[in-house]
This record gives C-alpha cells, structure tokens and sequence, in this order.
C-alpha cells in the first residue's frame, strides 16, 4: 500500500456478541460499568430487534467494501479503506496504525454518519488526528456531507416510496406526518454554536422540498436520548407522537431517520419496536423509511467526498 491514501471509514460499533454488550456498553459510557439493570435492559433490546442481534457490523464492513469498489472505479489504485470504530474493535486508533504498519502516509478520515457535531463526528475525527500524528501520517477529514445531491436523492427516493408503503399498509388514512429524526444530544451544544441540529434541519427540509411535502405536512424530531441525568435535546419522539395523534388528529406518519445510515439498534429497536407500539396505541399507522446501507448513491456519496477531501 506504499504510496496510495489511505482511508479511514469511521463508525459506531457495536458488540461481537451478547457476552460482550457490558464491555461496549461500559466504553460508550467511558470507563463507568453500567448497573445490573441498564445492561440487562440494553440487552434485552439488542435481543428484541430482528435481522441479527448485531446488524450493524455487517452493515459497516459492507459500507466499507462497497466504498473501496466506488473510489476503485473512480480513481483506480488510488486509495485503500481501512475501518475504525468509536466503541469497537477495531477502535479507530487500531484502523490508523494499521494504516501506518502498512506504510500510508497521507489519509483521508470520513464517519458514516452525514451531520457534524462535536460530540458525534468531531469526537471521530479528534481521536483519529492525535493518533495520526503520533503515526506520522498526514491525515484531512471530511466533516459533514449532509446536502451531498446524491445523498438527498437516495433520502428522496426512500421517502417518497415510504409514504407509498404507508398509504398501502394504512389504507390511505389522513392526514399524514412525514417525521424526520437524529439521535438526540446533550443540550448543551447549543451552548457551543454547534452546527448539528441546523445541519439536520437542512438535509430534512431540502428532501422534503425535492419529494414535494408542503411545509405543514412535516417536522423534526429527536429520538434515542441517552439516559443520563443532563437535559438532552427535545422532543423526543414519542412525545412527538403523542402530541401529533392527540392535538393535531394525525393519523398516520412515516419516519425518516436522516440522522442515521444503518439498520442497527437505535433505528430496529427504537423505531420499529417502541415508537411503532406507542404509535398503535394512538391509533396512528407508522412505518419507516428504509435505511441507506449500501445503496450506490451513499456509496458515490461517501466516495466523492473523500475524493474532494483528499486531492
Ligand atoms: O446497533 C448498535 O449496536 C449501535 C447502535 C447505536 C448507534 C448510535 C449512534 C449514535 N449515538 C450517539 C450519541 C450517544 C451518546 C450517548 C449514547 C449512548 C448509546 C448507548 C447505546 C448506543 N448509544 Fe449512541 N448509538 C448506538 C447505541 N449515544 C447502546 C448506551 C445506552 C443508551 O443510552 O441507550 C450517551 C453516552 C453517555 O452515557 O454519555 C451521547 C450519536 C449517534 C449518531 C452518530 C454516530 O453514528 O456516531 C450522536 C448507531
């Protein structure tokens, strides 16, 4: 690999198996053991969700292979992927020293995640510089692709085929909601200007306006807040929900999460199973947009990106 840039394709993680949810869960909460009760309630969602118990390593090493075949058609010979995760193995120092073992020099870092924070993809991005530095290798980093046009036309086309799917499933109720959503964070990024939930709300509103949703008929909203004492950013959705079924007589909704590009946890579990039963209890149908995985147009998305960040 001497001579050709190196890229670091960034993600979540997730565990290797159910023995080893403690472990993650205890880095996820840097350094501090869950109790008994949170791990066996983590647990027990990662058991309640369909598609394998850890669907989102799969879907990462197959985001990363099909990335490596889109830059190999773009640019042949030019760059070589490597994998590093926030709270997994291979952690994202472990994916930069294997690019140094191997001789890169100079790389290129991108998290599968499209909006920036500074507690999400700056986080990434921060680990991955000190220890490129400590590797010697020059690395730049692609912050955010969250208005890239193929990224908006593969959110566009799963939209617009999600609110087919929902006037079929619920008989064509009405009125609909189109929600879309992120994982939630600490209110205080507020505080630090950081550029998050302006990010979300522009990837939201530009494929609202391209499939043609008028402005009433969708909002945003936050899902997954941590269970931490400090406030996190609201509303949540099943708040969202509530308030959408009993105010405003909505009666069905589709849920886009923007904010993620992966079949995993937050989405299998936190959508499909807790905010599809608090929606069935309101009497309002719900389904969800498919996720990205790897769909060619993330692929060339993820591809271009890196190709600009990298020169
Ligand atoms: O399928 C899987 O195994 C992993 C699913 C998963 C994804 C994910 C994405 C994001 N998170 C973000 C922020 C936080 C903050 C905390 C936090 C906690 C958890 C816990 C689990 C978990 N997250 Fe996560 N997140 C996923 C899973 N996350 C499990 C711990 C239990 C719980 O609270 O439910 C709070 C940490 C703390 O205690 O201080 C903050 C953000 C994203 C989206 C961007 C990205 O992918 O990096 C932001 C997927």
């Amino acid at each position: 690999n001497h001579g050709k840039i190196g890229v670091l394709v960034m993600s979540y993680g997730t565990p290797q198996s159910l023995e080893d949810v403690e472990a993650y869960y205890t880095h996820i909460r840097r350094g501090h053991p869950p109790t008994e009760e949170q791990l066996a309630d983590l647990k027990g969602r990662y058991e309640a969700i369909v598609g394998g118990v850890f669907p989102l390593r799969e879907n990462t090493n197959g985001q990363v292979a099909g990335l490596q075949d889109k830059l190999e058609q773009l640019a042949p010979g030019r760059y070589v992927c490597y994998q590093g995760l926030k709270h997994a193995s291979p952690y994202i120092e472990d994916g930069v020293k294997q690019m140094a073992e191997d001789g890169v020099k100079q790389a290129v870092g991108i998290v599968l995640a499209p909006h920036f924070s500074t507690m999400s993809v700056g986080s990434y991005i921060k680990r991955a510089q000190e220890q490129a530095e400590a590797s010697g290798i020059a690395m730049s980093f692609v912050e955010s692709y969250h208005l890239h046009p193929k990224l908006l036309q593969a959110l566009t086309e799963r939209v617009a085929d999600g609110l087919n799917r929902l006037e079929t499933s619920s008989g064509g109720v009405k009125p609909v909601k189109v929600l879309f959503s992120a994982h939630s964070l600490p209110e205080r990024i507020r505080e630090i200007g950081d550029p998050y939930e302006k990010q979300l709300l522009e990837t939201s509103a530009a494929v609202a306006s391209k499939v043609g949703i008028a402005d009433g008929d969708w909002q945003f909203t936050w899902q997954s807040a941590g269970r931490t004492r400090e406030p996190w950013l609201g509303p949540d959705i099943l708040e969202t929900l509530d308030g959408l079924a009993k105010e405003d007589g909505i009666k069905a909704v589709l849920v886009a999460p923007v904010g993620f590009v992966s079949d995993h946890l937050e989405v299998l579990f936190d959508l499909d199973i807790e905010a599809k039963a608090a929606a069935g209890e309101l009497g309002v149908a719900l389904e969800r947009i498919a996720m990205l995985n790897r769909d060619p147009l993330y692929m060339e998305t993820l591809a271009e990106s890196v190709i600009e960040a990298g020169a």
